[in-house]
C-alpha cells in the first residue's frame, strides 16, 4: 500500500477536474490551505475551480494571493457530478462543506481530506489527518515537502497565512518548534510575513469595534463566576445596524477567557431566527474540553481550547442548552 501522501500523489494526477471549496465562516486556515493547493493544482496546468461554499469571505481574507479567483457559488450552485477530484480541505464533516443541504458526493466523485480537526471521522476516500497539527496548512507544508512540490511564494505565504491564524499567532498549546521550523522556512521564502499578518489583523470595518462593544457590555458570569457569557440577541444587534461576525465571536470569547477565574469564555450571537452562533474558548483545555461541550450541545464541534456550535434555536433555549451541557459535563461546577 503506497503511503498516503503518495495516493494523494496519485488521485492528484489521474483527476482531470478538480474542486476545492471554503468551508461556512472561513478562516486564514481555510483560505490560506485551499489558495495554496489551488495554486500548486495551477502550476501543474490542472483544471480547478474554487468556490466559496455558503460564507463571503471578509476583507482581510481577500488580500491572501489568488483570493480574486474564488468563485462565488456554493456546493448546491455547481454541478458536481462535473469532477472527479473533490480536495477538502480543513473540514471536520461534510457539513463543513455547506450546511445548507445534506452533501452527497456523486459515486464518481474523488474525495481527499486534508484535516487536522480532533472530530475528523475521516470521511474522504484519502484521509490525512493530524489532530496534533495547529492547521491544515501546516498538515500541507509537510506533504508538499515529502512531494517534493515546489513551495512558492504564493504558496509560502498562504501557508504562513494559515499556521499564524490557526496557532492564535503561535500561542495555542497546538503550536511546537515544528511549526515554527515550518514557519522558518516559509518566511524564507516569502519575507513580507509582517505584511501579511498586517493585512489579516488591519482590514476591519467599523462594525466589527462597535459588535465588540455591544458584546462587551452584556457579560454575565455563571457557575460561581467560572463561566463567563456574552449573549446578543438579534433585535439588539438589529437595532445598531450590525450583523453577527464570526471573528468577533471568537475575539469576544478570546477575551472572555483571559479573566483570572473565567474558565470558560462563551460568545452567542442571535444571527437569525433560530440560528444561534456560538463560540467557546477556554484558559484550561485539560479541565474543561470545549470541543466535548460544544459537541454535548449536539450542534457544535472542534477543538479542546477552542469550539464553536450553530444552534438551530432562539437564544434564550440556546443558552439554555449550553448551561445545561457544562453542567452535565463538569458537575464539580455546581449549580449555574
Ligand atoms: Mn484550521
Amino acid at each position: 500500500m503506497p503511503s498516503i501522501p503518495q495516493q494523494i500523489k496519485s488521485a492528484i494526477d489521474k483527476s482531470r477536474h478538480v474542486l476545492l471549496h471554503l468551508h461556512p465562516g472561513p478562516d486564514a486556515d481555510s483560505v490560506g490551505s485551499v489558495l495554496a493547493f489551488f495554486h500548486y493544482l495551477k502550476s501543474i496546468n490542472k483544471d480547478v475551480t474554487l468556490i466559496s461554499g455558503d460564507s463571503n469571505l471578509s476583507p482581510n481574507l481577500m488580500t491572501l494571493p489568488g483570493a480574486d479567483q474564488i468563485l462565488s457559488k456554493n456546493y448546491f450552485d455547481i454541478e458536481v457530478k462535473d469532477y472527479d477530484l473533490f480536495i477538502i480541505l480543513d473540514s471536520s464533516e461534510t457539513r463543513q462543506i455547506s450546511k445548507l443541504k445534506k452533501v452527497v458526493f456523486p459515486k464518481a466523485l474523488n474525495t481527499i481530506v486534508v484535516d487536522h480537526h480532533a472530530s475528523n471521522t475521516g470521511f474522504g476516500q484519502i484521509n490525512l489527518i493530524d489532530k496534533t497539527s495547529p492547521a491544515t496548512c501546516q498538515i500541507l507544508f509537510e506533504l508538499f515537502t515529502e512531494l517534493k512540490i515546489k513551495i512558492t511564494s504564493e504558496i509560502a505565504t498562504c501557508l504562513f497565512a494559515g499556521i499564524y491564524a490557526d496557532s492564535g499567532g503561535f500561542k495555542y498549546s497546538s503550536t511546537s518548534s515544528k511549526t515554527f521550523s515550518i514557519c522558518a522556512k516559509l518566511t524564507k521564502i516569502a519575507p513580507n510575513f509582517s505584511q501579511t499578518i498586517f493585512n489579516l489583523e488591519n482590514n476591519d470595518r467599523p462594525e466589527r469595534p462597535k459588535l465588540l462593544g455591544l458584546h462587551l457590555n452584556n457579560i454575565k458570569t455563571y457557575f460561581n463566576d467560572r463561566v463567563a457569557i456574552s449573549a446578543l440577541p438579534q433585535k439588539l444587534v438589529y437595532k445598531n445596524n450590525l450583523n453577527s461576525d464570526d471573528s468577533v465571536n471568537s475575539e469576544i470569547a478570546n477575551t472572555l477567557k483571559s479573566v483570572v477565574g473565567w474558565e470558560i469564555g462563551i460568545s452567542m450571537i442571535e444571527a437569525g431566527k433560530n440560528k444561534v452562533k456560538v463560540s467557546f474558548r477556554t484558559r484550561d483545555s485539560e479541565k474543561f474540553d470545549v470541543a466535548a461541550i460544544a459537541s454535548a450541545t449536539g450542534f457544535g464541534g472542534g477543538h479542546m481550547a477552542a469550539a464553536g456550535a450553530l444552534i438551530p434555536q432562539p437564544l434564550t433555549k440556546a443558552k439554555r442548552l449550553v448551561l445545561r451541557a457544562i453542567s452535565r459535563l463538569h458537575p464539580e461546577l455546581g449549580k449555574a
